[in-house]
C-alpha cells in the first residue's frame, strides 16, 4: 500500500446518487492531477458513467449466481457481497498494483449490505484499516421533503457511522433539483433544531410518534448531525469544492489540491 492513501466510501441509500458523485469526484481529483483511482463495489450494476479501475464484477457475475442459487434479486446481492468478502485480498492486491493515493469505493445500492452485514462490514474495515478513511453519505433530497423523513434520513446516517466507525460527512445530494421552497426548510431544519421540533409539533396534539421524533431531534442535536450537512450536485458540481475541503479537513489540510 502507499504511505498516503485516502479511501473514500461512497454511502447512502439505493439511487441517492453515489455513483454519480464517483465519477464527479473522480474528475476532480483528476483534473488536479492527483493519483486517483475507481473501485466499483456494487456487483448488480449494469452501466457506469465511470471506468472502474477495480470492478467486483470481475470476480462476481450476479446473473450466474442468481441462476445457481436460485435466488431473487436481494438474495443474489446478499450473496455476491458474501463472496467479494471471500475475495477481499484479490481486491487489497489490486489496490497494491494500481496504488492510488485517493480511492473512490462506490457502494452497492441497499445500504444495509453494506454497513449492516458482517460481509459489508468486513470489506470496509479491510479497504480501510491501511489508509485514512472517510466517508460520504448522501441523502436523497426526495427522501427529506417532511421533517419526519429529514429526522429519520438524519439517524440512519449516524447508524451507518455507527456500523462502520467511519468518519463520515453527510451530504444532500441532487442539490440540483431541490425546489427553492425546499431548500428553505432545509437550511432552517439545519441551522435550528428548534424548527425541526416546531414543524413536529405543528401537526396539532403531540402523540407519541410525535414525542419521539422530538427525542430523534435531540439525539441528533446532541451528536451535531446536522453541523457540515452540505448540499451538493455531482451533476453541476455545485458545493463539490466544498465538500471537498471537508474531506480536507479529515485528512488534514493539503496544499497540493490548490496548485
Ligand atoms: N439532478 C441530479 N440527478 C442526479 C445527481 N446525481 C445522481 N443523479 C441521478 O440520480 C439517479 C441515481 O443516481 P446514481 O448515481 O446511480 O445513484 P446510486 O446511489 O449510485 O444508485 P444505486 O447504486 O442504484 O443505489 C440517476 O438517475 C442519476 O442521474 C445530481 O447531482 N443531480
Ligand atoms: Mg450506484
Amino acid at each position: 500500500m502507499t504511505k498516503r492513501y485516502y479511501p473514500i466510501f461512497m454511502l447512502g441509500t439505493a439511487g441517492s446518487g453515489k455513483t454519480v458523485l464517483t465519477r464527479t469526484l473522480y474528475d476532480w481529483f483528476n483534473e488536479k492531477k492527483l493519483n486517483v483511482a475507481t473501485l466499483n463495489l456494487d456487483a448488480g450494476v449494469r452501466r457506469l458513467p465511470y471506468n472502474p479501475d477495480i470492478d467486483v464484477r470481475d470476480i462476481v457475475n450476479i446473473d450466474h449466481l442468481t441462476d445457481k442459487l436460485e435466488l431473487g434479486p436481494n438474495g443474489a446481492m446478499i450473496a455476491s457481497m458474501d463472496l467479494i468478502a471471500t475475495k477481499i485480498d484479490d481486491i487489497r492486491s489490486e489496490i497494491e498494483y494500481i496504488e492510488p493515493e485517493y480511492l473512490l469505493i462506490d457502494t452497492p445500492g441497499q445500504i444495509e449490505l453494506f454497513a449492516y452485514r458482517s460481509s459489508g462490514r468486513l470489506i470496509s474495515s479491510i479497504l480501510a484499516e491501511e489508509g485514512q478513511p472517510a466517508s460520504i453519505f448522501l441523502i436523497d433530497p426526495s427522501l427529506v421533503l417532511r421533517p419526519e423523513g429529514f429526522s429519520s434520513i438524519l439517524l440512519l446516517s449516524m447508524s451507518v457511522n455507527f456500523q462502520l466507525s467511519l468518519p463520515q460527512i453527510t451530504t444532500i445530494s441532487k442539490a440540483d433539483i431541490i425546489e427553492k421552497e425546499q431548500m428553505e426548510s432545509l437550511e432552517s431544519w439545519i441551522d435550528s433544531p428548534e424548527t425541526l421540533v416546531s414543524s413536529i409539533q405543528s401537526y396539532g396534539q403531540i402523540n407519541m410518534s410525535q414525542q419521539l421524533g422530538i427525542s430523534m431531534i435531540e439525539l441528533l442535536d446532541q451528536f451535531k448531525s446536522t453541523g457540515d450537512l452540505i448540499p451538493v450536485s455531482a451533476n453541476t458540481g455545485y458545493n463539490i469544492d466544498t465538500l471537498i475541503a471537508l474531506l480536507e479537513r479529515e485528512w488534514g489540510v493539503r496544499d497540493d489540491f490548490y496548485e
